[in-house]
């Protein structure tokens, strides 16, 4: 195939990894605008290179005709999450979403290949739109913890030196490297609760502040600066007590005050 039929093949399958990547980042920060806690720690995506094609193509026998509909992952997207609990909940998140339909999944969390790879597989048809129309096309997401993630990527390059050979005492020493990952996934789940706690007062704490500067800023503009400094100086005081609730109460008398001000802007 001619390289600007390849391009013209390849063009809405960038467009769906690009839609993909923002929708995804996006729930990234409608969580944490809420303050909740995000099971999507990262996400990234690519579209399947050529030579990557090509080589699937041979080894699953699949001939140019059928390359669209056979080739699941030429846009491909990999969702990271903090712990394993978390990848149940980014399934049902893209589950519940009406512009991406299972198409099918491979749990290989639960049933890890015998290589000791391990990470959630959905297929999903995704709708993008091109001056020629819409196109649905086929899109994979592979959805798995940090530590999962650090094993596969190893392995991957591993399969690229080796090309499918890895020699035995490697492969051993992969296989005990991901029975290590799964007791790795097991210890954080554990401490989980602590470590979201701890997570979430962190993010609190940050949107406080942000509001708090934010209003320190706007008042600026319309205040006399000897009360800004004055107010300013308040904060510092209240953010080295180290206590969330004073934080939330200061930032509320901030609002108050901040209110006024923009009451008696416009009158
Ligand atoms: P790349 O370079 O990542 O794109 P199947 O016929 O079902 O066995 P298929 O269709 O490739 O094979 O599906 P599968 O097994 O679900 O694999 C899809 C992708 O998952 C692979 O894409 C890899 O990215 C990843 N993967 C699967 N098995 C392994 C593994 O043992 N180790 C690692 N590191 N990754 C794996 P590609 O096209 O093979 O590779």
């Amino acid at each position: 195939m001619e390289i600007q039929l390849w391009r013209e093949l390849l063009d809405p399958y960038q467009l769906a990894v690009d839609e993909l990547l923002i929708k995804f980042n996006h729930m990234i920060s409608e969580h944490r605008n809420m303050g909740l806690y995000s099971p999507i720690e990262s996400v990234i995506g690519r579209v399947k290179t050529i030579v990557s094609i090509l080589d699937k193509m041979q080894r699953k026998d699949v001939s140019m005709n059928e390359l669209e509909e056979k080739i699941e992952d030429i846009a491909g997207l990999r969702i990271t999450c903090q712990f394993v609990e978390d990848i149940d909940r980014v399934v049902a998140l893209i589950k519940n979403r009406s512009d991406m339909e299972v198409k099918y999944e491979k749990d290989y969390v639960k049933n890890m290949k015998d290589s000791g790879y391990r990470s959630y597989h959905m297929i999903i048809y995704y709708t993008v739109n091109t001056i020629k129309g819409p196109k649905k096309l086929n899109a994979e997401i592979q959805i798995r913890t940090m530590a999962m993630d650090f094993w596969a990527t190893i392995e991957h390059s591993l399969q690229y030196k080796y090309k499918e050979k890895i020699p035995a005492h490697v492969q051993q020493n992969l296989l005990d490297a991901s029975s290590a990952i799964i007791d790795l996934d097991k210890a954080m789940s554990e401490v989980r609760d602590e470590i979201m706690d701890a997570q979430n007062s962190f993010k609190k704490k940050e949107n406080i502040v942000k509001d708090i500067l934010n209003n320190i800023q706007n008042l600026y503009r319309v205040a006399n600066e000897r009360e800004v400094v004055k107010i300013q100086d308040e904060f510092y005081k209240v953010y080295m007590l180290d206590d969330l609730v004073q934080l939330q109460h200061f930032s509320k008398q901030l609002d108050i005050i901040s209110e006024g001000y923009r009451a008696q802007s416009i009158s």
